[in-house]
């Protein structure tokens, strides 16, 4: 028997839960808003091509997030990659190894060579001290990504960029709603792009966008994701498809409405994983930095087999048996994904603090999906795992 509200098992022990305890479970705002704006969509027969929600979730995200510009788009993938694009990179872009598969693709896809940068342990962020070692006569970038909403080195990046003539963009996937010395992310580098796949802090189903201070490059990336069109029939760039629907940026207006509770709930969670698994040897919840803003969509526990007494895949596997269904995010790194660990067979020598990360990392289930009561259990069966 179980509680089916909260799908918490009905003992004090932890027991497997009734259903799966997802990582990355949507969080959805008010229904009702959302298809009241369907039918207002449908009643108006205009579902994509920079359609009325499209045009306001740009408005609201610009104005969320303090730029001049935003440009919504069918996912961050797209949107990176065309950023990229607009942005002229070619040759070489520095990128951390420890970040999704996609931050890569969008350069390789391109034939553009990502070069992987190793990490700091202690932010799970590029490296700037690394940085310096990967610039060649060939590098004309560098992508940071703000690994679990916590901001990268933004100074210390920036410095370097001015200093080699690189430019600087962001892979801000994970950071919307987060802040940089107080300053919202998304008004650094020469832009920045969001994230809104269905599993992410804020969504639009599937969406992304590229947000940025820059006139000239927002007006070519808005040519550039409508296939260069500058009017009807008017051609004046080479370009893509990849325009947001309607239904997706109706979805978006109506999360937004709904940040401040999504946030609040991800941070009763954070502190019930804090004080469930306090004190708790070889096993560290990441810290989010209270004098910032944060999101808190990521519960990331690093391991340490040695002290922990378990095996970070054993707790996996043990999590998994209670249908807690914890990831390994960013297993096991770019570098040793195809195609790139043909491409560079001993980047992994330059990389030492990636591999070790990548070894120690469980993210945990956080969201509007789940509350304290399944938090205590998902502890309890940590602490089980570590007394053994
Ligand atoms: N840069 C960074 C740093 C990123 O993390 C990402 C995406 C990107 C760029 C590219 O952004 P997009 O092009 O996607 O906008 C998931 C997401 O698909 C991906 O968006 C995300 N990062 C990545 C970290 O996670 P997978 O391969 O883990 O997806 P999947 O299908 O295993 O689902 C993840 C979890 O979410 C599962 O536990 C199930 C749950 N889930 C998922 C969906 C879609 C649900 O409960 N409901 C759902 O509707 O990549």
């Amino acid at each position: 028997m179980s509680n089916a509200s909260t799908n918490k098992p009905d003992t004090a022990t932890p027991l497997k839960f009734p259903s799966p305890l997802h990582v990355g479970r949507p969080n959805q705002g008010n229904r009702q808003r959302l298809i009241e704006r369907i039918n207002d969509m449908l009643d108006r027969n205009w579902l994509t091509n920079n359609g009325p929600f499209v045009q306001e979730f740009e408005k609201r995200v610009a104005e969320y997030v303090g730029v001049k510009h935003c440009v919504a788009m069918c996912n961050a993938t797209i949107a990176q990659e065309i950023a990229i694009r607009a942005a002229g990179l070619s040759g070489e872009v520095i990128v951390p190894a420890y970040t999704f598969i996609a931050t890569a693709h969008s350069l390789q896809w391109q034939e553009i060579t990502p070069v992987f940068c190793d990490l700091d342990p202690r932010t799970h962020n590029i490296d700037p001290a690394k940085v310096t070692q990967m610039i060649t006569p060939r590098t004309t970038g560098i992508i940071g990504v703000h690994v679990w909403g916590r901001a990268c080195d933004v100074a210390a990046l920036t410095e370097i960029a001015g200093e080699h003539g690189l430019t600087l963009m962001f892979d801000a996937a994970h950071a919307f709603g987060c802040s940089y010395q107080g300053k919202m992310i998304g008004g650094f580098g020469l832009c920045e792009v969001f994230s809104f796949h269905a599993t992410k802090f804020l969504n639009t189903f599937e969406g992304g966008a590229v947000v940025t201070n820059d006139d000239e490059l927002a007006a070519r990336i808005r040519l550039m994701k409508n296939f260069g069109f500058a009017g009807y029939d008017n051609v004046i760039y080479i370009g893509t498809n990849g325009k947001m629907p309607e239904v997706c940026a109706a979805m978006g207006l109506t999360n937004l409405e709904s940040v401040d509770e999504f946030l609040a709930i991800n941070r009763r969670n954070y502190n019930a994983y804090r004080e469930g698994l306090a004190g708790l040897p070889g096993i560290k919840l990441i810290d989010y930095d209270e004098r910032e803003r944060c999101n808190y969509q990521y519960m990331v526990v690093e391991v340490d087999e040695d002290i922990a007494g378990v095996k970070r895949d054993a707790l996996i596997e043990l999590l998994h048996s209670h249908n807690i269904l914890a990831r390994r995010y960013f297993w096991p790194g770019c570098h040793n994904m195809q195609p790139y660990r043909s491409y560079f067979p001993h980047a992994k020598l330059l990389l030492p603090e990636t591999d070790r990360l990548a070894l120690r990392i469980i993210v945990l289930p956080t969201g509007t999906a789940i509350g304290p009561a399944e938090v205590e259990n998902i502890c309890e069966i940590i602490r089980s795992a570590t007394r053994a």
